[in-house]
């Protein structure tokens, strides 16, 4: 058996290459937890707990992940069998309520473990993949048009990306979706444009929003409401031809659930952490396949750890209609990968090594340390 000696978190603060213009929070500065599992054999697991704008997106916050981790699932966890994950993950659930990111960061650091021991990627933990690569979006959301509209061009020139999501629900809708036509009118027929409103509209808007945004071209709709407002969501999934997605109302299966009983969407964005980990993903998954909805792979904007987590995932999925939006280490300045994840012909390839695939650079950890936060030895120094 290989013990659980002990559970460290670090946090980063890591900036971004420019404002990220959201309806709720503009960002200048990612903050990652990142948590690292000694296990008894001298193995040991990493994973990572990221939300968005502070505690503006969603009810955790950096401090908060990094507090529950330490506080109370370390302790929980210490002493036990780091081989048996569900058994873990049911006494993460027993010991803490709610705090899906802080859940899902333990839990990718057994996974990861577990596959560095086993000596397989975290994909083959989860049947094996698919695809070795999956297309990723980028979002554009400088809060200017003309910037993302050289943007954009400037991704699909150089190979990078060719499907782009716009942030909006911060301007008046006639303005928001002026901007979604003006981008979409620059970069033609050939690439695809969602919008993502962080449930900034009420019902009225939204009707005018997702009209004017079809009528733009722009094919899909992300949370335009707010994540309680199901009827609404309802209404808007049955009433237009723009695709809807859920993504604030989903944290984990039962949410997934209660999305297909009500019809309120027609695509679910799976975030892992959000979901509250690998394992109840691939719940979420599941029963997005069983309702015949359209799957998309969502990110919290992380590094290229949480990435690669996903990536291990996802690439076992057979239906992701919608593609990923896994491009989150490409917003930081720079990554804290010893081998940064590959972007090229419009996807990112899913790193083939034992657990998740990638190794930190402990360069990278020391530079963008909060003070006071720390592994006891440096990371993946010998
Ligand atoms: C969200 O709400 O989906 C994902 C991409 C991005 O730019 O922000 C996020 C959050
Ligand atoms: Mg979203």
């Amino acid at each position: 058996m290989s013990k659980i000696d002990k559970v460290e978190v670090v946090v980063l603060d890591i900036p971004t290459i420019r404002g990220h213009v959201l309806s709720m929070a503009t960002m200048r500065m990612q903050t990652a937890v990142l948590v690292r599992v000694l296990f008894s054999d001298g193995s040991e697991g990493l994973g990572e707990g990221t939300t968005i704008g502070g505690i503006s997106y969603c009810p955790e916050s950096p401090e908060s992940i990094a507090s529950v981790i330490e506080t109370y699932i370390a302790p929980a966890l210490e002493g036990r069998d780091g081989d048996r994950v569900n058994e873990a993950i049911q006494l993460i659930a027993k010991t803490v309520k709610g705090n899906f990111i802080a859940k899902s960061a333990v839990e990718g650091a057994l996974w990861d473990g577990l596959g560095k021991r086993l000596g397989v990627p975290v994909s083959q933990l989860f049947g094996g993949v698919v695809r070795s690569s999956l297309p990723a979006a980028w979002t554009l959301a400088s809060g200017n048009s003309d910037t993302d509209i050289a943007e954009a061009h400037e991704m699909i020139e150089t190979g990078r990306h060719n499907i782009f999501k716009l942030k909006i629900g911060k301007r008046s809708v006639r303005d928001d979706v002026a901007h979604v036509a003006r981008i979409k009118n620059a970069v033609g027929d050939d690439v695809s444009i969602r919008v993502d409103v962080n449930q900034a509209w009420n019902l009225q808007e939204a009707r005018w929003g997702l009209k004017g945004l079809q009528d733009a071209g722009c094919e899909l709709v992300e949370q335009p409401v707010e994540a309680r407002y199901v009827r609404d969501m309802a209404e808007l999934t049955a009433g237009y031809e723009i695709a809807v997605m859920a993504d604030e109302v989903l944290n984990g299966p039962e949410d997934a659930l209660r999305v297909v009983a009500a019809r309120s969407a027609d695509v679910l964005a799976v975030k892992v952490a959000q979901s509250g980990g690998l394992k109840r993903a691939s719940e979420v998954i599941a029963i997005g396949e069983a309702a015949g909805l359209g799957l998309y792979a969502g990110t919290m904007l992380e590094t290229g750890l949480s990435t690669a987590a996903a990536l291990q995932l996802f690439s076992t999925v057979d239906k992701l209609s919608w593609g990923t939006e896994l491009f989150g280490p490409l917003l930081l300045v720079e990554d804290i990968l010893a081998e940064p994840l590959i972007y090229e012909d419009y996807q990112v390839k899913v790193p083939s090594g034992p657990g998740f695939g990638v190794a930190l650079d402990p360069d990278k950890i020391e530079k963008f340390r909060r003070d006071g936060s720390k592994f006891t030895r440096a990371v993946n120094r010998a």
